[in-house]
Formats: C-alpha cells, structure tokens, sequence
C-alpha cells in the first residue's frame, strides 16, 4: 500500500452563493377620521394642525372632506405612529367629550 496516490488537489473550494436577505419595508398605515354630528368644526380642525402637523388650509380641506364623505385619510404612518396618532386622537376627543373617531388601515 505504497502506491497510494495522494489525490488532495488543495484547500476545498466551492461556489459561494449569496442569499438575497429578504428584507421588507415595513408596511404604512393610513390613519383615519370618521365624521359624526357632534364634533365641532373647529375641533377637527385643530385636530389635524396639533397632532397631523397640518396648517389651517389644509386641516379645513381635510375636516370637510370627512364632514362630507364620511371618512378621510389624516396621514399615513409606520404602523407605532399610526397607533400612537390614534391613541392621541381619542384621547383628545374624550377628554373635551366629543364623539370624534380615529382608526387605522393597512396601506401597503
Ligand atoms: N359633522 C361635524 C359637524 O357638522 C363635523 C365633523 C367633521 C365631525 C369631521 C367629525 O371627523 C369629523 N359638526
């Protein structure tokens, strides 16, 4: 058993294949008003320039668009903002008792 050849042709080689890291971005959420009959104008509006960072003109365009749709989109947020903007929202309108509603929709 001498004439064993010695068939390590070196270091072991291979392909190295990439795994594609499947990253997804993380889903938006549009948050939304509901209209009611009780909740002032006024009160929607400041709502939207407090918590959506929205200036009066825009705040009214979006305050009507509810009042006369039913519904409306006040921002789209990762999904913790979105929740947070509800939460906010909510709380505000009961502390000054309105009925005014907020929710939250997978946007993407
Ligand atoms: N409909 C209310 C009114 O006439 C105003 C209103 C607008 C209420 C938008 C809620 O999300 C709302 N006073």
């Amino acid at each position: 058993m001498s004439d064993k050849r010695d068939n390590n042709q070196g270091p072991a080689t291979g392909v190295v294949t990439k795994v594609k890291p499947k990253t997804k971005k993380p889903s938006m959420w549009k948050v939304l008003l509901l209209n009611d009959d009780y909740t002032p104008m006024e009160f929607v509006v400041y709502v939207l320039e407090r918590y959506f960072n929205k200036n009066q003109e825009e705040a009214t365009r979006i305050m009507l668009h509810v009042h006369q749709k039913g519904i409306g989109v006040c921002g789209i947020f990762p999904y913790e903002v979105a929740e947070t903007k509800v939460t906010q929202v909510v709380d505000v309108a009961r502390q000054n008792q309105h009925p005014l509603q907020c929710t939250m929709e997978k946007e993407s």
